[in-house]
């Protein structure tokens, strides 16, 4: 502050691109950041690129309302959030970048008989696989958030719900910007202003890509373009199943703490948070037409509000700071994609939906693991493209934080 925020040291390099590369990942957001790092840190693997078609963070990164948990129905789901979540609770340290991870709690609320007996037997679930998840009863809910209606005289009454107090929120741009800098003092180059146009083949096999700056070879190419995944896919002539739809979220003008917990609706398609700035950070659900286009319709925002008002009365007078919107690629499983392909050398982490925030860590550890060996490990296998043919799906659809 004192040199009117002038001469700050760069958290990291911004170099040209080299003309070879052993391994260029694609998508500078937190996954493809975590990517590099961990194949850097664990794998030994240095000459790295990580290409982005904007600036890092830029995508769904740092659009998203930053919910962390691993309160997942499936054990394959337990397998690869509660590996994130272990990696968040020493992820700060581990990256010497304070990523604000703050475990203030994820509260689901049940609106429904119906839905609190889904969410009792999701409970059970959980807690098989050694994850923690408690049923709370409407009182329970009322002491623990103060500013929530809870008589049933509601239209969705809060009939009672669970809590991870485990789960919480991060600092989204911290990290992004915390993978950056620790990948890149471990060599990895980050090209940000680098739009991938092809990718480079032959004879079954991977080369390299095609960017607005250039040809850039590879022996290996990992895609992790949320949002965009089907687009890249269909560079090398492979088709995804997958949609890509628009995602809402708002945050409201700051105001004192009065909300210390995460609160998830499922049924009336709301969440709601407080920033550590003081602005209620509101989400919805997915708007329903696919969209390439980071903006959804107000349709959704007025729905999201009018469920927002009725469970909070307090909020009815504040007024509205930002809206905006991201592009999510979901598959019809609702669980994500991290995958060898049919083209040697080329594998996708893709498909996170909603709910991608939450596994960066993970995620990207094992993609790294998964590009250096060139075969999935057990925490990885069973996201492969391969459940699509043999229709081992793991339907998260119940668990996915929003409606899709
Ligand atoms: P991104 O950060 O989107 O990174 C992909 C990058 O690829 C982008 O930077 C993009 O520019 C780049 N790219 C695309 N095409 C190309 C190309 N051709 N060449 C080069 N680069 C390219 N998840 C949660 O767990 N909790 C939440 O609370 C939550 N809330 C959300 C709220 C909203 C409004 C939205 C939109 C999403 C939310 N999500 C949430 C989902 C989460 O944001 C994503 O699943 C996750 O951030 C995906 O991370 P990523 O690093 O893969 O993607
Ligand atoms: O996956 O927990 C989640 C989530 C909440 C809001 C958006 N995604």
């Amino acid at each position: 502050a004192l040199s009117y925020h002038e001469n700050w040291q760069k958290a990291w390099r911004s170099p040209e691109p080299k003309p070879e590369y052993d391994v260029i990942i694609v998508g500078g957001g937190g996954h493809g950041l975590a990517t590099a790092y961990y194949l850097a840190s664990i794998h030994g693997i240095r000459n790295i690129a990580v290409i982005e078609k904007g600036w890092i963070g830029g995508g769904n990164t740092g659009r998203n309302t930053t919910i962390i948990r691993s309160n997942y129905l499936w054990d394959e789901s337990a397998g690869i959030y509660e590996h994130a979540l272990k990696l968040w609770e020493g992820l700060t340290q581990e990256l010497n970048f304070n990523v604000m991870f703050s475990q203030r709690g994820v509260l689901t609320l049940a609106h429904s008989e119906h839905e609190l007996k889904e969410m009792r037997r999701r409970v059970e679930a959980i807690r098989l696989n050694g994850i923690d998840s408690e049923v709370m009863t409407p009182a329970q809910i009322k002491k623990l958030v103060p500013i929530i209606d809870t008589s049933p005289t509601l239209r969705y009454p809060v009939m009672g719900g669970f809590i991870q107090k485990r789960g919480g929120t991060a600092r989204h741009d911290a990290v992004a910007w915390g993978y950056a800098r620790a990948a890149d003092d471990l060599g990895v180059d980050i090209i940000q202003n680098c739009e991938v146009t092809g990718i480079l083949r032959e004879g079954g096999k991977v080369t390299g890509i095609e960017t607005s700056r250039g040809t850039i070879k590879a022996k290996k190419v990992g895609c992790v373009t949320a949002g965009h995944s089907g687009v890249v896919a269909e560079m090398a002539g492979l088709h995804l199943p997958i949609d890509s739809r628009p995602l809402q979220a708002l945050v409201s003008e700051p105001i004192k703490p009065c909300l210390d917990t995460v609160i998830m609706s499922n049924a009336v398609h709301m969440y709601i948070s407080q920033s550590d700035k003081g602005e209620l950070v509101f989400g919805a659900g997915v708007d329903s037409y696919n969209s390439y286009s980071q903006r959804g319709s107000v349709p959704t925002v007025e729905g999201l509000l009018a469920a927002g008002v009725e469970l909070y009365p307090i909020i009815s007078r504040l007024r509205v700071l930002r809206t905006w919107g991201g592009i999510v690629d979901t598959c019809p499983d609702a669980s994500p994609i991290i995958s060898k392909t049919s083209v040697d050398g080329l594998y996708f982490n893709c498909g996170w939906g909603t709910g991608g925030f939450k596994a960066t860590p993970g995620s990207g550890h094992v993609f790294a693991d998964l590009i250096a060996r060139d075969e999935p490990n057990k925490i990885a296998a069973p996201f492969s493209l391969k459940r699509f043919e043999t229709g081992y799906l793991i339907d998260e659809h119940g668990a996915a934080g929003v409606a899709h």
